[in-house]
């Protein structure tokens, strides 16, 4: 008796698992087409008006020149060319994906509408997966303070996967509200704003988290920044916790020739930057948690706690010939004095070659255990088997994972191997090792 109703909700979702339609988006499509494989559709835009939860859409490979007449919408200061506002749902995500085996690039260097910012992709909606495709070109026509992105998130429960922002003059992945999104195995690369603010580029970090109180449990995972002309990672103004985990940020604050550009922190943790009085800071500020990162050669800091009001985790980090490689520094909430950083928590970090190694770190207010520093233990070449970093720019595995090469790995032989102390994540040997990567002993 019981039995009955279980197989008749198991008929119904079989049934709606039928019902799920794939459309299909190409650059030589029509938006007149029904979005068959055949007959596809033109823009993602038009199959955001087709689908409906648990649907996909496939993009096909190739190049798709975007341009000014389709802008779906301005939102406020942003003309945002794709406009993503149809939700899925927990059980039926929208999906957006790259057609296997193809490589669909969005390219947006004839987008300029004047006095307005550029957003590739604004996405209101939640439930969405998008993956696998190339954003490029994206364009700043404002001559002040101003910014554009390729992506703007405002969801929740979003996915962002494999998606490759690169060589324009705007911030990759770009969030201000929405809960529980997650980054997965994206990059944004060579992205410089050139034309605002004379060209300095201050403001394209290849990432960007900067959640409104309540916006909770964002999740950059698997991630690399390189060559932005501002930070890789930023989470300034954040009124909630942000998670990096596994990702990378090498030569931001630089051109591709090494030019000076931007800030160039690799991870800039915190901050509220101008805000000065105690209600226009959130109290107690979040606390970030930076775990598994490498951080190398970017102009300004690896790490860096930028003037937070609050300490952070920062657990199992790499940080190599970075200006300054861990920058604790905090600042006091209510009368804005910049202090040595404190309530801190660090484990098992690793730096090498830095400039600086450690600055603004006042180790009697924080919890510190198993870091290089504390350990007072020196780095040499000898502790690795590589520091060749043009591993960093190794292509991605298959599924979109980092690439797993021998850069910044400790030989059998370091003096770091099981120096670290466990704080719950699996390792081999008899604890595990300091920095990103744990060796096979
Ligand atoms: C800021 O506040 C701290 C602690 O309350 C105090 O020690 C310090 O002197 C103050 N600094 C200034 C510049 O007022
Ligand atoms: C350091 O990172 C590796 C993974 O790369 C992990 O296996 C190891 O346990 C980490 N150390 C700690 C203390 O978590
Ligand atoms: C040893 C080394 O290469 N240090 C570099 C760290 O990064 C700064 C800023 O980019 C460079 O000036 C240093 O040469």
């Amino acid at each position: 008796m019981k039995r009955l109703p279980l197989l008749l909700l198991l008929a119904v979702c079989q049934l709606s698992a039928v019902f799920a339609n794939t459309y299909y988006v190409a650059p030589d499509g029509n938006n007149n087409n029904p979005g068959t494989k055949a007959e596809p559709f033109a823009t993602i835009q038009k199959a955001q008006d087709a689908v409906k939860p648990g649907d996909t859409v496939y993009l096909r490979g190739g190049t798709y020149h975007l341009t000014e007449a389709q802008i779906a919408r301005t939102e406020k200061i942003y003309a945002c060319v794709t406009f993503l506002d149809k939700s899925g749902t927990a059980n039926q995500y929208i999906s957006y994906f790259a057609y296997p085996g193809e490589k669909p690039v969005f390219e947006y260097s004839a987008v300029k509408p004047e006095g307005l910012r550029v957003a590739a992709f604004y996405v209101t909606g939640s439930y969405i997966h998008l993956k696998g495709f190339e954003i490029t070109g994206v364009q700043v026509t404002i001559k002040a303070h101003t910014q554009s992105e390729c992506f703007e998130n405002h969801g929740s429960n979003n996915i962002y996967e494999m998606l490759s922002m690169h060589d324009g003059m705007a911030i990759g992945f770009y969030l201000l509200e929405g809960s529980n999104n997650l980054i997965l195995n994206c990059d944004a690369y060579r992205n410089w704003d050139y034309f605002s603010e004379n060209g300095r580029g201050g403001n394209t970090d290849g990432f960007g988290c900067h959640p409104r109180p309540g916006s909770k449990n964002n999740i950059f995972r698997g991630c690399r920044s390189w060559f932005n002309s501002d930070d890789g990672y930023d989470v300034i103004s954040s009124g909630e916790s942000t998670t990096f985990d596994h990702c990378w940020a090498f030569y931001n604050g630089y051109a591709s020739d090494f030019k000076s550009e931007g800030d160039g922190n690799g991870f800039k943790g915190g901050g509220y930057g101008n805000k000065r009085t105690g209600s226009e800071i959130p109290d107690p500020a979040p606390r970030m948690t930076i775990q598994f990162c490498l951080s190398v050669h970017n102009k300004a800091n690896g790490f860096y706690s930028n003037h937070h009001t609050s300490g952070s985790n920062w657990y199992n980090n790499s940080a190599y010939r970075n200006s300054t490689n861990f920058n604790m520094l905090n600042r006091l909430k209510d009368n804005a004095t910049d202090v040595p950083g404190f309530d801190h928590k660090m484990r098992n970090n690793l730096g090498y070659k830095g400039n600086q190694e450690v600055q603004n770190l006042d180790a009697a207010k924080c919890d510190l255990a198993n870091n290089y520093f504390d350990l007072q233990l020196q780095a040499s070449d000898a502790d690795f088997i590589s520091l060749d970093e043009s591993l960093l720019t190794a292509p991605r595995n298959a599924d979109g994972s980092l690439p797993n090469n021998d850069f910044m790995k400790l030989k059998p032989t370091s003096q770091f191997i099981d120096k670290g102390q466990d704080i719950g994540f699996p390792f081999k040997g008899k604890a595990p090792d300091l920095g990103a990567f744990e060796s096979g002993k």
